[in-house]
C-alpha cells in the first residue's frame, strides 16, 4: 500500500515542547494512538508518529512534517490538548494543502460540536477507532472517501485487536536521541524500569459526576474487559521484548470486577510473573473485598491509586462517588496492613464546598498518610454532570482549554477562595512528624531487604510460597 499516515501526539499542554521523559504526562505513550497504529499496520498501512513532546517548537514540527510528507495525519485529543491539536492540524494543511486530516479522542467524542469548529479538519471519528480508522484509510486510498465528515467508531472486540504498538513511540523517541531503556518512564520507586502501562479494559460502571456521562460516550456504559489470557499473553510479550520489570494498569477501576481480578492474580502467580504493579481502585472496594486486596498483594501489587476525593460525606454524595469518608479511612488502613503503597487522588474546591468541608479533606490526608499525593483543584470537564452544573450556575472561571490540565495552578470556578485552597493543598501534604518518621523507616527497611509485600507476607507465613 502506498498511503502514508503520520499520527500526531499533541499532549504538550502540561509541560510543553522538549519535555519528553519529564514525569507521567511526558513519559507515557498514548494507548489510543498505539492501538490505532497496531490496527492499521496489521492491515498493511504505513504508520509513523510525530510526538510534539520530543520536538522543540512549531517550526520544528513544520520542518519534520514536510520531511515526512504523509498523505494523512491523525491527531488525538483530550480537551486539554485542544490548542496544540488545532495548531498541528492547521500547520499540516499549510505544509501540504492536499493532506487528509483526521481527529479523534476523548474531546472529539465528548464535545463533538466544539470539535467540528476546528478549521481544516476533514474527518472526525468519535468513540473507538481500531475498526473505523483503518477502514477510513482504505477508503481514502481508494479515493472513495465517505461523504460524511463525522464517523462513529465501531466498537472493537478487545481480544481481537492487536496489542498496543509501543514501538511507534519508542522508535520515534530514539530518533530524537532519547536513550530509552524502558518503554515508559517509571514514576514511583516501587516500580523499577523497564516499566510499561497496560490496559485490561475500557469503561467504568460507576457514576461519578465529575467524569460521567462523558466517558460513557467514549466506551459505553458498561466496562468491557479483555480476557485474562489475552492480558497475560501481552505481559509475556512485554517481558520477552522489553525485559519488563514492572507495570501499571490504566483501567479506570480494575478492581470493580472481582472475578476478573481473582482469575488474573491466580494465573499471574501460577505463571511465575512476580513483577510489581500498580492499579486504580476505590475505597469501598478495598473495604468490602479485603481478601481480594490480600490476593493482589500476594501476586505483586505494590500500590493502589485510590480516588479518595474528599474527607466529607456531603461532598462525596454531591459528586456521586458512592463512598464514605469512613471507608476512605478504613481503606488506607487496609492498604497499610498489606504493604500496599497509597497514591491518593483528591480534589479541593468543588462547587458548594465550604472551608470546613475542605478541612475535612486536609484531615483525611494527614490521617491516612498516603505514600503519594495527587491533589487537584476541581476542574469542570465538558461532557460531565458537574460541568453542566457549573455552566447552569455560571460558576466557570475557565477561559482557555489549557486550564483543563492537571497540576492546579489557577482558579477554576467562582465561589472558591483559591488562596485558602492553595494553603489547604500544601497543608494536606505536610506529614505529621511521626508519619514522616514511620515512612522513612518503612522505606529504609524495604530498600535494605529489597522486600516486596508478597515476600514479606511469605516470610511472615501469611501467604503461600509460589
Ligand atoms: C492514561 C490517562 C492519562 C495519562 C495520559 C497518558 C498519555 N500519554 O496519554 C495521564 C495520567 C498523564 C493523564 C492525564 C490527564 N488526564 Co487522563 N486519562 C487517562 C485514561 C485513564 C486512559 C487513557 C487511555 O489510554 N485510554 C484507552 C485508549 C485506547 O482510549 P483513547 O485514548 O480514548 O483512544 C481511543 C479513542 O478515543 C479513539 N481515538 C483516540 N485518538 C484518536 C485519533 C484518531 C485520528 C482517531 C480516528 C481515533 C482516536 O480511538 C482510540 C482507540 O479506540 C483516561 C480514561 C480512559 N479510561 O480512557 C483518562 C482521560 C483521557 N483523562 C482525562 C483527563 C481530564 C486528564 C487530565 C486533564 C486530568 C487532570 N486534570 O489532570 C490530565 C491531562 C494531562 C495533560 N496533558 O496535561 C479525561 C479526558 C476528558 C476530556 N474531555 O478530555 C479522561 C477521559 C478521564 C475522564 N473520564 O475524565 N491521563
Amino acid at each position: 500500500m502506498s498511503l502514508k499516515t503520520t499520527l500526531i501526539f499533541a499532549g504538550i499542554a502540561g509541560r510543553g515542547f522538549s519535555s519528553l521523559k519529564q514525569g507521567m504526562d511526558a513519559g507515557w505513550i498514548s494507548h489510543g494512538l498505539a492501538s490505532l497504529s497496531a490496527a492499521a499496520k496489521t492491515q498493511g498501512f504505513e504508520i509513523d508518529l510525530i510526538d510534539l513532546r520530543a520536538l522543540n517548537g512549531w517550526d520544528h514540527f513544520r520542518e519534520i512534517l514536510a520531511e515526512r510528507n504523509p498523505d494523512v495525519v491523525g491527531v488525538t485529543m483530550m480537551s486539554v490538548d485542544y490548542n496544540p491539536a488545532r495548531q498541528a492540524v492547521a500547520i499540516a494543511k499549510e505544509v501540504k494543502p492536499e493532506i487528509v486530516t483526521i481527529i479523534g479522542g476523548p474531546h472529539v467524542t465528548i464535545s463533538l460540536e466544539d470539535s467540528l469548529r476546528i478549521p481544516h479538519v476533514d474527518y472526525l471519528v468519535t468513540g473507538e477507532g481500531e475498526v473505523t480508522f483503518p477502514r477510513l484509510l482504505q477508503l481514502i486510498e481508494e479515493s472513495d472517501a465517505p461523504p460524511h465528515r463525522v464517523l462513529r467508531g465501531v466498537t472493537p472486540n478487545l481480544d481481537a485487536i492487536p496489542f498496543a504498538d509501543r514501538d511507534l513511540f519508542l522508535d520515534e523517541w530514539r530518533k530524537w536521541g532519547y536513550d530509552i531503556d524502558s518503554p515508559e518512564v517509571p514514576f514511583v520507586e516501587e516500580l523499577p524500569p523497564p516499566f510499561a502501562t497496560i490496559i485490561a479494559g475500557r469503561g467504568c460502571i460507576y457514576n461519578c459526576a465529575f467524569c460521567k456521562p462523558g466517558e460513557d460516550y467514549l466506551f459505553g456504559k458498561r466496562t468491557r474487559r479483555r480476557s485474562v489470557d489475552n492480558v497475560i499473553q501481552e505481559l509475556h510479550m512485554l517481558v520477552d521484548k522489553y525485559h519488563l520489570a514492572s507495570f501499571m494498569f490504566h483501567d479506570d477501576c480494575l478492581t470493580e470486577d472481582r472475578e476478573w481480578v481473582m482469575e488474573f492474580t491466580e494465573k499471574y502467580i501460577t505463571e511465575g510473573f512476580g513483577l510489581p504493579f500498580f492499579c486504580q481502585t476505590r475505597a469501598d472496594i478495598v473495604v468490602k473485598h479485603e481478601d481480594m486486596v490480600a490476593r493482589m498483594a500476594e501476586a505483586g501489587l505494590r500500590g493502589y491509586f485510590v480516588g479518595f476525593e474528599s474527607g466529607n460525606d456531603r461532598i462525596l454524595k454531591f459528586i456521586r462517588k458512592g463512598t464514605t469518608a469512613e471507608q476512605n479511612y478504613q481503606a488506607a488502613r487496609i492498604c497499610r496492613k498489606y504493604g500496599i503503597a497509597v497514591w491518593a487522588n483528591y480534589m479541593l474546591g468543588l462547587p458548594t464546598e465550604t472551608k470546613e468541608e475542605v478541612l475535612d479533606t486536609v484531615r483525611l490526608l494527614k490521617d491516612i498518610d498516603p505514600d503519594y499525593y495527587s491533589p487537584a483543584f476541581f476542574t469542570p470537564h465538558p461532557g460531565t454532570d458537574l460541568y453542566d452544573y457549573v455552566v447552569e450556575h455560571d460558576l466557570s472561571r475557565i477561559t482557555d482549554y489549557d486550564s483543563y490540565r492537571r497540576n492546579p495552578t489557577e482558579p477554576k470556578i467562582k465561589g472558591q477562595d483559591y488562596e485558602f485552597l492553595k494553603w489547604a493543598m500544601s497543608e494536606s501534604q505536610r506529614r505529621k512528624p511521626i508519619n514522616a518518621f514511620k515512612r522513612w523507616v518503612r522505606h529504609q527497611w524495604q530498600r535494605a531487604h529489597r522486600a516486596t509485600p508478597a515476600k514479606v507476607m511469605r516470610k511472615l507465613g501469611l501467604a503461600k510460597a509460589t
